[in-house]
């Protein structure tokens, strides 16, 4: 997968070339080019940003350099510049904003299937709104928010979206069923939908805190119960929210009563008639 990043601050992708995805570029699974913005920028003080029409506070990034780079980019990679052609194909840009469409797990896979990644990062108060439209009529545009909180600039978010988008791609992360039991990844998996549960590992005893015992016991069905109900225990105290959106008939009358046990109601289960 190729990946294009456009910034004010290159400097800011140096985590991109350790651990598991400076791995992944040196088995050639992922292609990184960051690129500075200010490049495309052709005034004496290479200008990015300007006041808002409309009055307001901070400043916007000028349309100018972002249309000159991006049309750079999308050309090298053979996206037509000049007309308008209906989105799709390998290529997608990716705009992080604060008002984007939340960024999840099943975006992460979807992203994976690409060929190509351009992620446009803002400074400021963002990027003027017409380089999105206009280069939407030439590539798909998504504007995506890693999460409801105000970040200084997209650099942060396009960080955390390629992190979990590369190690969804074939031979980055090295056992394939890490992948598939994540928290949200399981998607027809037993744990579906739920947090994951704790932990452990040796030794047996730490500081005097054990390992739970059916750990050590070698019974499969047994641990896959307890697991169960640490995740069922955990996601209604940290992510009761994701126990509403549960697939109807996810939770059977064990789970109820280790949710109500745990001082969690849950509704009964849906009767069909
Ligand atoms: C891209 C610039 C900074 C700060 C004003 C903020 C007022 C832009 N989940 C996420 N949070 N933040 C971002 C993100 C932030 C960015 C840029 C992404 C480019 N900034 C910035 C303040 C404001 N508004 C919201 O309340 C109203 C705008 C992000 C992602 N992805």
């Amino acid at each position: 997968m190729r990946i294009d990043i456009v910034t004010i601050f290159p400097g800011f992708f140096g985590p991109l070339q350790l651990s598991l995805l400076g791995k992944a570029t040196q088995r050639g699974i992922i292609d990184v080019r960051v690129h500075d913005l200010r490049e495309w920028a052709n005034d004496p003080h290479r200008t990015v940003d300007d006041a808002p029409f409309g009055g307001g506070p901070g400043m916007v990034m000028t349309p100018g350099p972002w249309g000159e780079a991006l049309d750079s980019i999308l050309a090298r990679a053979g996206v037509d510049t000049s007309s308008v052609t209906p989105p799709g194909g390998g290529t997608r840009l990716i705009v992080p904003s604060p008002s984007g469409v939340p960024f999840r797990q099943q975006s992460a896979a979807g992203y994976a299937r690409c060929d190509h990644l351009v992620f446009a990062c803002g400074r400021y108060e963002g990027i003027d709104t017409r380089v999105i439209e206009e280069v939407g009529t030439r590539v798909a545009v998504d504007e995506v928010s890693v999460g409801d909180y105000v970040l200084s600039g997209g650099e942060p978010a396009a960080l955390i979206m390629i992190d979990a988008i590369a190690r969804l791609l074939p031979g980055v992360v090295g056992n394939a069923s890490s992948v598939a039991d994540d928290s949200f990844g399981g998607g027809t998996g037993p744990m579906a939908g739920l947090l994951e549960g704790p932990a452990y590992t040796r030794p047996r005893e730490w500081r005097g805190r054990v390992v739970p015992e059916v750990l050590l016991s070698g019974d499969h069905a047994a641990i896959a119960r307890w697991r169960r109900d640490q995740s069922l225990r955990r996601t209604a105290a940290h992510r009761p929210d994701l126990l509403g959106s549960l697939p109807a008939g996810a939770l059977n009358a064990r789970d109820r009563q280790v949710l109500a046990d745990a001082g969690f109601p849950v509704m009964a289960e849906d009767v069909a008639h």
